[in-house]
């Protein structure tokens, strides 16, 4: 791979639900070993530090939606540094939980349409993440931001999107709990999604080439999201939103392999970590290794040509 400036921005954003423990994510990856992971690559590794939000009003804590106020003062701030990133080198946020994403797909999404490329998302979760703020009945609104990133209506105060994302530019590989009203936008919706019964009796690697295609076919750049609740449980259970059944640690590392393959990825989301509800480190220490795996990490420079 092509050495890249890999620009680590922490963003300690736990308003997103009610569960605490994400604002210790960007910590936990530093102390995985992220940036030596990336510079052993051969990579140029800046660490911007943490963000904080822009200036908001206080929220009531029993309001519904949860800490909107909070959650938009992080978007425009995420929003903003994710344009001056892009200009420097490869973001890769360090969540915090997926709402940082509100910010960081919006704001990359901007910086590409004023580049005249076409924005692109991978959506790695067990999640669809297609509430809007009017629909949805938990009030977190890290279960929203791929509706507000394609321009959904129902997202009262947070800033104009500059550079609404196309449906048909989103794909969601791993999901397995989406909510009706998720559902049913969906269904309506041109996003290519994929649950895990799916990838289960095909592969993983067949949607994510087919998707990985039509990037390439369009000259697009490709956000990657990768939520820790993608995998399963039993190898990455710090995260708040487990659900059984997701992809195996080959899987993910199958996926990420392949983004470095396919030279299309410009920016990168690292999110849910909660390291409260961690293992010795071991959820950290996987979602760093993906990243390296993402960035050029391999065993052989070369596959071993077929026997026979
Ligand atoms: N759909 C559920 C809700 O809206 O509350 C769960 C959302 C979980 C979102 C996590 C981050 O992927
Ligand atoms: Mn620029
Ligand atoms: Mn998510
Ligand atoms: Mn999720």
């Amino acid at each position: 791979m092509t050495p890249q400036t890999c620009i680590l921005i922490g963003a300690p954003m736990d308003c997103g639900k009610r569960r605490r423990g994400c604002l210790m994510g960007p910590d936990a990856y530093r102390t995985a070993g992220l940036a030596e992971a990336l510079a052993a690559l051969g990579h140029k590794v800046v660490d911007r530090g943490n963000l904080a939000p822009a200036p908001h009003e206080a929220d009531d804590p029993a309001a519904h939606p949860h800490r909107l106020n909070e959650c938009i003062g992080w978007t425009q701030a995420l929003m903003a540094e994710a344009g001056r990133a892009m200009d420097q080198g490869m973001p890769v946020f360090l969540g915090g939980d997926h709402a940082i994403s509100l910010g960081s797909v919006a704001g990359v999404a901007a910086h590409a349409a004023r580049a005249g490329r076409p924005q692109f998302v991978l959506w790695l979760d067990a999640h669809a993440d297609f509430h809007t703020v009017a629909t949805t009945e938990s009030g977190n609104l890290h279960g929203t931001p791929l509706a507000y990133v394609t321009g959904q209506p129902g997202f009262p105060g947070f800033p104009a999107l500059p550079a609404p994302i196309p449906q048909e530019n989103i794909c969601i590989l791993g999901l397995r709990s989406v909510d009706g009203a998720e559902r049913d936008a969906l269904q309506a919706s041109h996003v290519a999604r994929h649950d895990m019964r799916e990838i289960d009796e095909t592969g993983i690697a067949r949607p994510l080439q087919a998707f990985l295609d039509r990037v390439t076919a369009a000259g697009g750049a490709l956000h990657v999201s990768l939520d820790v609740d993608f995998l399963d449980p039993s190898v990455a259970p710090a995260v708040g939103t487990t659900v059984p059944g997701g992809a195996t640690v080959r899987e993910g590392h199958l996926v990420c392999e392949m983004l470095h393959d396919s030279g299309l990825v410009t920016s990168m989301d690292l999110v849910e970590l909660n390291p409260f509800l961690d293992e010795r480190g071991r959820t950290a220490q996987l979602m760093v290794d993906l990243c390296a795996s993402a960035m050029g990490r391999r065993v052989f420079d070369r596959p071993t040509r077929a026997f026979g």
